[in-house]
């Protein structure tokens, strides 16, 4: 190691934690490219990767296929009350649960490298950024955290002898024997998969899996669970939100975060093209949104990660053309299809080869029966590659926020657009968010579930404390505070019809939201909300069928009526931790409906 470390705690937790897993060495990484493309050939001389004739400086990685998703069954938000932790997460006590790691832990390392990777989230010297430090035993954690995040000396430049830093130790539990033939991707059993948290300390335990977020301790781990508790003491937000810029033709520009599920087409919308002439849209993030207030009283928002880890299938030229040149190159792709001719292939993505091999690594055809990539196979990729990066991207004074858009993916109930009648309702609307389940998580999908903010897997805390602390946010911000929406590009006909084209045409959702802001009138009052008049949305250029658009604007009162005792529920799990403000909420929705 080239790199002098003055910091004595980190050297102290690293000492530590090599003691205790057993490594055959240590290795500092230093970020860069060379370090890059030496974990790169490690993994190709291994057989785990697979380079991609078609995509320079790409490979294709397969997982176990027990390791293709988060896991969210065996994550854990471990305070030392249970009920800090909350309804909606998985609890053991600190003691305990470190007990159990322990036993996992111990010589977990044996027979391979560990990595030690200091990492910024956001920009480097950001006001809002923090800086990580993830040990793990994955040549591949460490090629995609590169990608993923700003790793190396520089950081450890900027930590000094004391600076803080978010601890995050993840190994792949597969320790090996002396002569032992590797796994092509190694990992352990699902009951010995822990992706724990303890928030009071900032620190992560991640064990047994090598997949995405469950390993890649900077994303959904660090940037999400601990930086949302992180941020209810400090007086911030961490969201699970794309940021984008919209321009408008007089040069005015806007900019909006929105928070969706996994896989409910994020990056699909922070890399949109819009179809309507003359506004432009620009990408600052796909994922993660952190927030403070500014000097100015406004929210700054950074997107604390510098790539993509974007869901593969479904992304094609028409979905996101922006996305596909993103990932031309320089790119790692998980659980793709391969074709004959050296590139990946996934559902969705255009016509299928006529054969390849699958995510499983076996010959595969269109006619086989099971899809050629998983459902949650992921892309890889440096976000500076993408053709409409915003230049202020990595301004580290972030982005002023004019619109929250919270949503999910439903087919019924929720019209593709209504907004907020100010703070309060917006929060409720956030907090009551309802989506159909993806492969994003391994369990059941297209369940319908209550997913606050697009945060239920993410939240660090108790919920009912996230909505006070959205609430509390807002009674700071006053009225420089950002206007809220609710979207759902998913609505169905009876017959089962998508009844909104979606991707660039939703620009023409976020033009009327904009609108809004510039302070046009523009929308009629329903019981649920402020929806587009007729007329309201600019629809030029778009043939929908207007029984369609009524209909994907309709508030049925009987459906919102029936949704009142599934939001009591859902409220009810929190018990005395819902902000009475919420209820309130609540009961005037109820009076509203009638
Ligand atoms: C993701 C997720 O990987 O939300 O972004 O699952
Ligand atoms: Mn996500």
């Amino acid at each position: 190691m080239a790199m002098k470390v003055k910091h004595a705690e980190l050297t102290r937790w690293v000492r530590e934690t090599a003691d205790m897993v057993r490594p055959e060495r240590v290795c500092w990484c230093e970020g860069g490219k060379v370090e890059y493309d030496t974990m790169m050939k490690k993994l190709l001389d291994a057989g785990s990767a697979i380079p991609l004739a078609k995509r320079p400086n790409s490979f294709l990685f397969r997982s176990d296929p027990s390791d293709v998703a988060r896991v969210e069954d065996r994550t854990y938000v471990s305070t030392p009350l249970r009920v800090e932790s909350g309804p909606t997460n998985n609890w053991i006590a600190p003691d305990e649960l470190k007990t159990a790691m322990r036993a996992l832990y111990n010589g977990c390392m044996a027979g391979r490298a560990m990595y030690v990777i200091p990492f910024s989230m956001g920009p480097i010297g950001s006001p809002i950024a923090k800086i990580g430090v993830e040990i793990t035993d994955s040549p591949y954690v460490v090629c995609n955290m590169h990608i993923m995040t700003r790793v190396g000396k520089d950081v450890i430049r900027a930590l000094g002898k004391d600076g803080e830093f978010i601890p995050c130790v993840h190994s792949i539990g597969a320790p090996l024997a002396p002569g032992q033939k590797d796994a092509p991707w190694p990992c352990a059993p699902i009951e010995k998969k822990y992706i724990s948290h303890f928030p009071d300390e900032n620190l992560i335990w991640s064990h047994g899996s090598g997949y995405g977020g469950n390993a890649l301790l900077g994303k959904k781990c660090l940037s999400l669970r601990i930086a949302s508790h992180m941020a209810r003491r400090e007086g911030w937000m961490a969201e699970h939100m794309l940021i984008l810029r919209l321009t408008a033709p007089d040069g005015r520009r806007f900019h909006i975060t929105a928070a969706f599920p996994s896989a409910c087409g994020k990056t699909n919308l922070a890399m949109l093209q819009p179809a309507v002439r003359g506004w432009k849209c620009e990408c600052i993030g796909d994922d993660i949104c952190w927030m403070k207030i500014g000097p100015d009283g406004r929210l700054r928002a950074i997107n604390p990660e510098s790539g993509f880890f974007g869901v593969a299938p479904g992304t094609s030229r028409q979905s996101n053309p922006m996305a596909m040149d993103t990932v031309k190159e320089n790119c790692i792709f998980t659980n793709c299809a391969l074709t004959d001719d050296g590139d990946v292939w996934w559902e969705g993505m255009g016509p299928a080869p006529a054969r390849g091999i699958d995510w499983k690594g076996k010959d595969w055809t269109p006619q086989a029966g099971h899809p050629g990539a998983h459902p949650n196979a992921r892309f890889t990729a440096p976000a500076a590659q993408c053709p409409v990066i915003c230049p202020d991207w990595q301004d580290p004074a972030g982005v002023p926020i004019d619109i929250f858009v919270f949503g999910g993916r439903r087919a019924s109930v929720a019209p593709l657009v209504h907004e907020a009648r100010n703070w309060d309702h917006g929060v409720f609307l956030g907090a009551t968010a309802a989506s159909e389940t993806t492969a994003a998580n391994l369990s059941a999908v297209g369940v319908l579930r209550r997913d606050p903010f697009a945060m239920k897997p993410f939240c660090g805390y108790n919920m009912g404390d996230y909505f006070q602390h959205w609430l509390n946010m807002g009674d700071r911000l006053g009225d420089r505070a950002p206007r809220m929406f609710y979207a759902n590009w998913f609505r169905k006909s009876r017959e089962g019809k998508w009844l909104w084209p979606g991707f660039g045409e939703n620009s023409r959702v976020l033009k009327w939201m904009c609108e809004r802001v510039a302070g046009k009138p523009g929308a009629v009052e329903t019981p649920i909300g402020l929806v587009p008049g007729e007329g309201d949305l600019d629809l030029a250029g778009l043939t929908l069928p207007p029984d369609d658009l009524r209909e994907l604007l309709c508030v049925d009162r009987q459906a919102w009526k029936a949704e009142i005792p599934d939001i009591e529920r859902h409220f009810a799990q929190f018990g005395d931790r819902v902000p009475k403000r919420l209820t309130a909420q609540l009961d005037e929705l109820r009076r509203r409906l009638g």
